[in-house]
Formats: C-alpha cells, sequence, structure tokens
C-alpha cells in the first residue's frame, strides 16, 4: 500500500484512542514529591485547619533537616495572601497575615528545596491578582463541555452524603499553585443549579475546598427567576426578580458562608440576558451585584458576546462594553477572553485589556485545549499566555500590558476524573502553568516549564533539557500546522480538532463559518480588519493600530487576521503570502517530527508508561499535522492556484478523502499504529 492509502485506512478506522495504563504517580501531579527522610519538626502558632493542613505538608516534606515555625497574623505589614520565608539560619520562619498565607509558603517552601534552592535564602510572595480562578465547564449529568479529560470530577448523584476522595486531592494541588477560587459548572448554565438540593451538593464540596483557600462560585443562568423560580419575567430591572436574586443569594450564603459569586454568560450564544428585556450587561450586572455585595460576593460578567448581524465578529465585544465602562458596580469584574475571537490558536490580545479603564478586567484564558488538538496534542499553552500578557496595550501610556490591565485571572479547566486528571500527563503542565501566571505574571514560560518538569519527572538540567525544547516550541508548531500568519477558525463544523476550512453548512450561521474568517478567493486570503476594511485596528491604541493597519508592518503572525493578502503579495520574510503560508504548515509539521526526537532523547530517564504514553500522543499529533497541511494546503491552493514550493512536501491525502471524513470525528481519533 502506498503511504497515502495507509493513512486513509488509519485515519477512517473506527475506532477510539486506546487509553494506556495510567501511572500512578500521574495522579499525584506535580506533587509527587519523594518524601524526605525523618519528619521534620514544624511549630505553628494556629490550629485552625488550614494551619494544620501548611504545618502537615511541612512535616511530611521537608524532612528532618529542616526544622519549621509558622507564625501567622504577627506579619501586620504582609498583604492577606502574601508571606514571608526566611531560612538563613538553616531554621526556616514563615511569616504571613493570614492562614492561607502560610498555606501558600508551605508549597512554595517545599517546591523551592525540590527545586534545590539555595541554603541560605529568604524571599516574600505575593500574587499579581487577588482572584485566580478556574472555570469548571462541567455539566449536571456529568459531561464537560470541551472537556478532554474523562468525565466531570463532581459525582453529584453522590453529593452531598459522599464526598469523592479527589475533591480534596484537587484542592490541594490547586492551593499548591495559588488557585483560591472555582467554578464548579458550565458558562451555558442550567438554572437547576441554583436550585435548594444542588446548593446542598455545592455546599459539601464548598466545605471541602475551604481549609484550602479556595472559594467556590457558581455560573448562573440569567433567566433562572422564570425557569426555575416561578416568576413571569427575568428583567433585572423587576423588583421581584431583583427579590428572588437577593433571597437566593441569602439561601446560598446561609449554606456556604464564603460562597464567592456568580460567573455569567449573558446575550451570549443564544444564552439568556437583560438585552432580552432592553437592559445592558450593566443593569443586569449590577442588579447581581447588589445582590451579593451584603456577602462580599462578586459577579464575574463575561465580556464573550457577538451576535450574527454584525459584519466583523471580533469587534463585538468592544462594541458592547466599552459604552459601558464605569458603569458596572465595584464588586464586578468583566471577564474578558486573552483573543477579541475565541482561544484560537494565535490571536492578537483582545482591545479591551487597557480599553476598560474604568473597570475590573479580568483575563480569561483556555486551559483545556478545545482548539489545541484536546488532550491529544502536546501543547504547552504557557508561551501564548505569556505572549498575552506582555503584549503592550499602550494604554493610557507605552509600556502598560496586559498583565497591568488586570485584576483577575481565570482560566478554563482541563481537569476531569481521568486517573491522570488532564487526559495526558504533559497537559497536567498547562494547569499548573496557569496558576503560577496567575500568582506570578513574571513568570516566564522557561521558568514554569522547568518548574514542572523538576516537580513532575525529577528532571534538571541537562537531563531535563530537551522535555523543556520540546515543550516551549510545542505552541508555535500547533500554530503553523493549525492556522499560521494570523488565519483562524478554520475547525470542522462538528467540532473543533481538525481542519474543514471548506465547511459550508446551508442555513448556518455565517460567522460560524471558516470561510467568514479565512476569505479564501482568487484574488488572496485573510479578513481584512484595517482601516479599508471593518477598521477593527481602531479598536487598539494609535501606535497598535497603525502597526497593524499597515500590511508592511503588521507583524506575519498576524498578518491574515488583519488583511486580506494577494498569494503573490510580498512578506517580510522575503517571500510570497502563499509560499510562506506553505512553509509555515511544513514546519509546523517538522516541528512536531523534532518534538518526538526530544521526546526519544528522554527516554529511560521517565517512567516507561509515561513515556509511552506521550510516544503516542506525538504519533497522533504529526498524523493531525500531516492532515492539517494536507487539507489546509489544498483546499487553500483550489484558490491561489500555485505549486508548492520546494521543500513542502506533497500531499499524503487527497482534498476529497479529507473532505469525505471531515464531519465524523469518531472516524479519525484512532493513533495510526505503526504508521509513522
Ligand atoms: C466556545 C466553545 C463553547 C463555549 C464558548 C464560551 O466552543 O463551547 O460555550 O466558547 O466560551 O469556544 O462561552
Amino acid at each position: 500500500m502506498t503511504n497515502r492509502k495507509i493513512l486513509s485506512v488509519v485515519l477512517l478506522a473506527a475506532s477510539a484512542l486506546s487509553h494506556a495504563t495510567i501511572h500512578p504517580s500521574d495522579t499525584l501531579l506535580w506533587l509527587r514529591r519523594t518524601p524526605a527522610p525523618g519528619t521534620a519538626t514544624v511549630t505553628c502558632n494556629r490550629t485552625t485547619s488550614t494551619a494544620r493542613i501548611a504545618a502537615d505538608e511541612l512535616r511530611r516534606g521537608l524532612g528532618a533537616d529542616l526544622t519549621a515555625d509558622i507564625r501567622i497574623g504577627a506579619a501586620k505589614d504582609l498583604s492577606s495572601e502574601q508571606y514571608r520565608i526566611d531560612i538563613r539560619s538553616g531554621h526556616c520562619v514563615i511569616a504571613s497575615r493570614t492562614d492561607v498565607g502560610a498555606l501558600y509558603a508551605a508549597y512554595d517552601l517545599l517546591r523551592q528545596r525540590q527545586l534545590r534552592l539555595p541554603a541560605d535564602t529568604a524571599w516574600t510572595s505575593a500574587p499579581s491578582y487577588g482572584l485566580r480562578m478556574l472555570n469548571h465547564w462541567d455539566n449536571l449529568d456529568g459531561t464537560i463541555e470541551r472537556g478532554y479529560a474523562g468525565r466531570s470530577l463532581w459525582q453529584w448523584s453522590d453529593l452531598p452524603g459522599k464526598l469523592s476522595v479527589r475533591y480534596e486531592q484537587y484542592a490541594r494541588a490547586n492551593a499548591s499553585i495559588g488557585i483560591n477560587a472555582v467554578v464548579l459548572n458550565n458558562v451555558n448554565a442550567a438554572p437547576e443549579m441554583l436550585a435548594d438540593t444542588c446548593l446542598r451538593k455545592v455546599a459539601a464540596i464548598a466545605d471541602v475546598m475551604r481549609p484550602y483557600g479556595i472559594r467556590v462560585f457558581l455560573a448562573i443562568n440569567f433567566s433562572s427567576p422564570a425557569a426555575i423560580g416561578g416568576l413571569p419575567t427575568s428583567d433585572p430591572l423587576d423588583a421581584g426578580v431583583a427579590r428572588w436574586w437577593r433571597r437566593k443569594v441569602d439561601a446560598i450564603y446561609a449554606l456556604i458562608p464564603d460562597f464567592g459569586g456568580f460567573l455569567v454568560k449573558a446575550n451570549s450564544e443564544g444564552l439568556p440576558g437583560p438585552q432580552d428585556f432592553g437592559r445592558t450587561h450593566a443593569d443586569g450586572a449590577n442588579m447581581l451585584a447588589r445582590a451579593l455585595a451584603p456577602h462580599k460576593g462578586v459577579v464575574v460578567w463575561r465580556a464573550f458576546v457577538y451576535s450574527p448581524s454584525d459584519a466583523d465578529r471580533a469587534k463585538q465585544a468592544c462594541q458592547e462594553f466599552l459604552p459601558l465602562d464605569g458603569r458596572f458596580a465595584d464588586n464586578v469584574v468583566v471577564q474578558v477572553k486573552n483573543g477579541p475571537v475565541d482561544f484560537q490558536p494565535r490571536e492578537p490580545f483582545s482591545p479591551l485589556f487597557g480599553a476598560m479603564r474604568h473597570t475590573a478586567v479580568a483575563a480569561e484564558l483556555q486551559i483545556t485545549q478545545e482548539y489545541t488538538g484536546f488532550s491529544n496534542h502536546i501543547c504547552f499553552l504557557a508561551p501564548m499566555w505569556h505572549e498575552v500578557l506582555t503584549a503592550d496595550t499602550h494604554r493610557p501610556h507605552d509600556g502598560c500590558t496586559v498583565a497591568s490591565a488586570i485584576t483577575a485571572m481565570a482560566g478554563v479547566a482541563n481537569v476531569g476524573d481521568s486517573p491522570d486528571w488532564c487526559g495526558n500527563t504533559l497537559a497536567q503542565a498547562n494547569w499548573y502553568a496557569f496558576g503560577r501566571m496567575a500568582w506570578d505574571n513574571a513568570l516566564t514560560p522557561q521558568q514554569i516549564a522547568r518548574e514542572w518538569i523538576a516537580l513532575t519527572f525529577g528532571l534538571k538540567g541537562k537531563d531535563a533539557e530537551p522535555i523543556e525544547r520540546m515543550m516551549l516550541m510545542s505552541h508555535e508548531a500547533v500554530v503553523d500546522y493549525m492556522m499560521p500568519m494570523g488565519l483562524h477558525h478554520l475547525f470542522a463544523w462538528g467540532h473543533h480538532y481538525g481542519p474543514e476550512p471548506w465547511c459550508d453548512v446551508p442555513g448556518a450561521r455565517p460567522d460560524w463559518m471558516p470561510s467568514y474568517y479565512h476569505k479564501a478567493a482568487p484574488d488572496g486570503i485573510g479578513f481584512d480588519r484595517s482601516s479599508r476594511g471593518s477598521n477593527a485596528v481602531a479598536q487598539y491604541a494609535d501606535t497598535l493600530a497603525r502597526l497593524y493597519d499597515s500590511p508592511q508592518l503588521c507583524p506575519e503572525k498576524y498578518l491574515l487576521w488583519f488583511h486580506h493578502m494577494a498569494w503573490d503579495a510580498p512578506t517580510a520574510s522575503g517571500s510570497t503570502v502563499w509560499d510562506a503560508l506553505c512553509a509555515h504548515y511544513q514546519a509546523g509539521v517538522d516541528s512536531v517530527r523534532a518534538m518526538q526526537k526530544l521526546w526519544q532523547a528522554v527516554s529511560g530517564k521517565i517512567e516507561p508508561d509515561i513515556h509511552e504514553s506521550i510516544g503516542r500522543h506525538l504519533r497522533t499529533q504529526l498524523r493531525d499535522a500531516i492532515w492539517w497541511k494536507d487539507g489546509c494546503l489544498q483546499y487553500f491552493g483550489t484558490f491561489s492556484r500555485r505549486p508548492l514550493p520546494a521543500g513542502v512536501e506533497e500531499p499524503m491525502l487527497e482534498l476529497d478523502e479529507m473532505r469525505r471524513f471531515g464531519l465524523d470525528i469518531d472516524n479519525y481519533t484512532c493513533p495510526p499504529r505503526g504508521f509513522f
């Protein structure tokens, strides 16, 4: 059989992804430290459950060679979650203002010891943001929207009576990286989440989270008053509706005194919201905020909105939210996805960052890999997030980054009930990276990768280098083989895994079609968001607007995001748009091969079953990278009518074949055993 035939047989074989046995240490995440010999002597001036956890972690983790003294409450100069650690005398003193500060200190100390910090050190640490939150997209039926690591952690039918042991393991993992808030359920929220029976279950989970410094939040459905409260309306300005929410909130706090608040997706993708009643997002958010304020709860209101009517979806969040800047109550945080469209492999940062000057803004990142290969592909997301956080908004002046424009970070969780939590060992690094960056936004992807590799595999220096390189190149690889040069939304209609730039579903919303975004045609490719097109560039500060507006100056990585370019137009790298595009797709495939080699180089240094399992993922990833390259280049080639430039491999798959299996995800998830 030819390579092409074998590949299509493999792709078409109906078989699910084989799940290898999961190594027991995978369940321990980055906390699989080898216990130091002996038990440390640890004293603590408090006996609350949080303080006890901190002391116990140190007792178990430090070993007999270090004694520790935890002093909570004395350090008045520290902020609430901040801590100071001093081991200069050979004896460790931990000072914090609060119990949770001491807990964070304990995890940091243990981490630093494993990373082999110098013996005579003292340091303080405080979080970059007060709210560091995971958003679970978990449904009451146990499914997870865009989840690739099994079913939901939350065993709703067993709650509140029976608690899974994983709840506490999960709380501990979060606390160890500083995550302090968790939204338990999907933003596409079922109104039933607020039913009294459900709330008792939520309270049981909150009880497990509390000692670990984690506050529980719920995503709510805006029409709950009508859906489960028997009210004729859910209009936020209706007195009965406001009363219903007040009572509901009071009832929640009676069960969960430290309840965090609500996360709201409103008037987005068909969900109800204040606009259904002629009200604004601010009207809706502020009504909820008033109900929560007496309890110190917050409303996290999402800015992920777009309607089918507008000519450019990328502009809509700004159009709807900027006029409301300054009109949100103090306990409202507007949560903005990192890019203006929707968690694509690469987007420029959302222009709402920096522009909302009088509103608390959170960045929403997607830890679950909906658009970066699910848990099948190895894609370390820290480089992407770092790119966003360090982007200069130039607002109100040069040097003001996205990181400095936000007050909170939220990440869509990649956690499920799979024994390895995230679907593969490397995906755990994304959970870890999110927590670490939310705690310290100055950490670089390299620092985080190094930490994670050392904590997870016990490898450092030269031994760790191949994994570090593989992780650090992986995001760019995914961008290259999926959507280079600013292309976006080329995903298949029925799922967000493989390519379907040719997708054409009669009657579907145009802005759900890839062609809306790539605009490939005989005259060129890309979405014209310049001043000659949708003028989305004008939503950025002048310096950036000018840069992005010019096809000559616009960074190549965003070129087709902002410009419709002729196939033969020259690029900054001295090639043509078509040739550059082909080169990127090829580079993506080549990068995955390089990742395979790097992974091969650590065989023998990693538990064999983990090594083998990641090896399988990489084979799948290579197959898919080829599939993306072949699909996109052949399809775009029908417009460009230009040959593949030298160095770009001939396709293995025919466009017609790909068109046939493109809609059926079950038919191509099997690893191509023995093929590559
Ligand atoms: C999209 C997801 C969809 C989510 C939506 C959101 O495909 O499942 O509901 O984002 O963030 O990317 O609300």
